[in-house]
């Protein structure tokens, strides 16, 4: 496929052993990974790196010298600053439009679903559906569910073009966050509306005052964190059910060598809820027989791999930069895709093997990908016959080019806000007491999140699993989405056992009190919004502060990459909570912007960014962000000892000014206008 000579790279890809196998398997048959093309990339462009690049207006395309010696503002005058935070605005605005729009689809399907116009879809979570309903004002007496459900669809809907007036769910804030968002002009008002008018916002010669544009930035953030994705995380439950703590498995070796395989991957699960109900269906089972195999197995990659195993269970074959090395075990017969994180790059490699690539969004499509269009109307029928394709391909498979990594490690998912009432609480005293209770005393030190995407710009999955290892061993319980709860899955980390080999003591006695795992899965990137409205369970629950910024919790994104991610550190960092990730925001060009996120916004919300590459490190200042927090509550230190000890009286806690100083050092590293990408060897 390749003729190019292949470039063999002595940093270490990945500390996944499975990948290991592929990565090497993609050597032997000289297929490209996402290493590859990051290797062929370099050195990757500095303007862009720092954010200096704007390419708004055609009078440009135009460039800032980060060295300050060079020029130092546009066409149009504008100067670093102003390019910057524009340039945030719009890659928040993308990351929410990707999460709500995903949302919109799901309201969509619960519409159809109470009007009886799916073949597929029914209301699974009628709790749910009777509480938000409740919560918003929604007649429930003596109707019936389906008419419940339409109003809270047409609703919800109206929540994307709301013109007036703030989001519903901004009520579910603690008051200190709503006065904050109104103080700063960030209360977010209709999903939509933040997004357009954060575009319009940037358009060459609208608004240039950075300190705005940022804060225009945490409201189109707050509208994806309290909007799109917390309307699409309460939908799904509606429709696909509430999810509640199962067991599954984890890694490439998911996939079987005897069965049809079918990989889901991408982000909605409207359609891969209803793949796995045919891939049930006796009749395509039988079908599959008929075609020599044994069955028909279902396995994940990234977000819908999460929604399909927080409810059904179906394992997961791998986190992001799992999607190719999947297809090279040679034994999928269907890689269905939809939106968002799908690699253009399946398209070529499905050349090599007999896997068919399969696309199904009306809003992407992949050039010489098969596109059978999804439409939720007739939602069931689509899944068998896209399933009956996958059977009739199962005969191309080439034993020969079958190799599957044997790794994968039990886990256990499923674990929500209203789960972790039941769970702590008992079934019949639901309550976050217990988990309060464990923070005030000191036996847990707090609670971070742990969250986002690979990177091939770090080693597969090390950055998270060092982070969550040191978290745990310093009592703090960690909470997971996206592809980071995928690796702690593959490491073993998300089952029980792990608290008795990595957790401190305090930890582990309440891992071992409620028999949960320390690290615990609460979804895909989109349930996120469940962190929000647990910690507004704490909160509500009382003892460990009134509002998000008191709380003693912090959040990292160790190895993200997407737009979606810097939105959602954005809306946690908005409500409160500190935010620390791997490789930094393309805003080091600007210190002023640098500045603003990692110290000023601390006036404004009462948390922060920052940005760490080292993963202990990073735990170690999400460790100092929550012992500042038990300090200014009174909370005593931690029960038993620590390997981090608490800072003592006097040492700097949080070392923002260190930041702006890294910032700047780092502008001197970029290659400078006339860096050239060297010619292929
Ligand atoms: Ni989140 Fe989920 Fe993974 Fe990153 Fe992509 S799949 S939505 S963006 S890569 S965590
Ligand atoms: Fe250049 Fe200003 Fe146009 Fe941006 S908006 S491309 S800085 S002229």
């Amino acid at each position: 496929m390749i003729d190019r000579p292949r470039k063999v790279s002595g940093q270490v890809r990945s500390i996944d052993p499975a990948a290991l196998e592929m990565i090497a398997r993609a050597e032997q048959i000289g297929a490209k990974t996402p290493w590859d093309r990051l290797e062929e990339q370099q050195p990757q462009c500095g303007f862009g790196t720092l954010g200096l690049c704007c390419r708004n207006c055609f009078m440009g395309p135009c460039r800032i010298d980060p060295f300050g010696e060079g020029v130092q503002e546009g066409i149009c005058g504008a100067n670093a600053d102003i390019i910057i935070a524009r340039n945030l605005v719009r890659h928040i605005c993308t990351g929410t439009s990707a999460h709500s729009d995903h949302a919109r689809d799901v309201v969509h399907a619960l519409r159809l679903a109470a009007e009886g116009k799916s073949d597929a879809y029914s209301i699974r979570g009628k709790r749910k559906l009777l509480r938000l309903a409740e919560e918003y004002g929604i007649p429930v007496d003596h109707r019936p569910l389906n008419e419940i459900a339409k109003d809270l669809a047409d609703f919800l809907l109206a929540e994307f073009g709301k013109q007036e007036g703030y989001l519903m769910n901004v009520a579910r804030a603690p008051e200190q966050q709503r006065k904050n968002w109104e103080r700063a002009g960030s209360t977010p008002r209709g999903v939509d509306r933040e997004v357009v008018t954060g575009l319009h916002m940037t358009h060459m010669g609208s608004d240039n005052e950075a300190e705005h544009l940022l804060l225009a930035a945490a409201r189109v953030a707050l509208a994806d964190g309290w909007g799109g994705s917390m309307i699409a995380t309460d939908v799904s439950d509606i429709l696909f059910g509430e999810p509640s703590p199962l067991r599954s498995r984890a890694n490439l070796g998911v996939i079987r060598p005897d069965e049809v395989n079918i990989v889901v991957h991408g982000h909605e699960p409207t359609l891969s809820d209803v793949v796995v109900a045919a891939a049930q269906d006796p009749e395509l089972i039988e079908y599959a027989r008929q075609k020599g195999a044994k069955g028909i197995n279902l396995a994940g990659i990234c977000c819908t791999a999460n929604e399909i195993l927080m409810r059904h269970g179906v394992p997961i074959a791998g986190n992001f930069l799992h999607q190719e090395l999947a297809m090279m075990t040679g034994a999928v017969e269907l890689m269905l895709v939809d939106i968002q994180c799908v690699f253009p790059a399946l398209a070529e490699l499905q050349k090599c093997f007999h896997t068919k690539v399969v696309a199904t969004s009306l809003k992407a499509k992949f050039p010489g990908v098969t596109h059978i269009e999804f439409h939720e109307e007739n939602a069931l029928e689509i899944a068998k016959r896209i399933v009956r394709l996958a059977i009739d391909n199962f005969p191309n498979r080439d034993p020969n080019l079958v190799n599957i990594p044997r790794y994968q490690q039990g886990l256990i998912a499923g674990f929500t806000t209203e789960v972790v009432y039941q769970i702590l609480g008992g079934r019949y005293r639901p309550s976050y007491r217990p988990l309060n209770d464990g923070i005030q005393s000191g036996r847990l030190r707090g609670v971070a999140g742990v969250v986002g995407c690979n990177n091939p710009k770090f080693p597969q999955d090390a950055s998270h699993l060092t982070m969550v290892r040191e978290l745990i061993a310093n009592d703090v319980l960690v909470v997971q989405t996206g592809c980071g709860a995928i690796a702690c899955g593959k490491a073993g980390l998300l089952a029980p056992e792990a608290a008795k080999q990595y957790a401190g003591k305090g930890l582990q006695e309440i891992c071992e009190a409620v028999g949960i795992p320390p690290v615990l899965h609460l979804g895909s990137c989109v349930d996120n919004t469940r962190i929000l409205t647990a910690c507004a369970a704490m909160v509500a629950e009382g003892g460990i502060g009134d509002s998000f910024d008191k709380l003693p919790v912090a959040g990292a994104a160790p190895e993200w990459m997407s737009e979606k991610a810097i939105a959602i550190g954005m809306y946690f960092v908005a409500s409160g909570i500190s935010v620390v990730i791997g490789q930094p925001l393309p805003v080091k060009g600007s210190k002023f912007v640098v500045d603003m996120l990692t110290r000023g916004l601390e006036k404004h919300f009462g948390a922060t960014w920052w940005f760490e590459p080292d993963p202990i490190k990073a735990a170690h200042w999400m460790i100092d962000c929550i012992d500042r927090k038990r300090v200014a509550l009174g909370l005593p230190p931690p029960m038993y000892p620590v390997p981090y000890q608490p800072k003592t009286v006097g040492e700097p806690i949080v070392t923002h000014v260190a930041a702006v100083g890294e910032a700047l050092a780092a502008v001197g590293t970029c290659p400078g206008p006339n860096a050239r990408t060297p010619e292929p060897d």
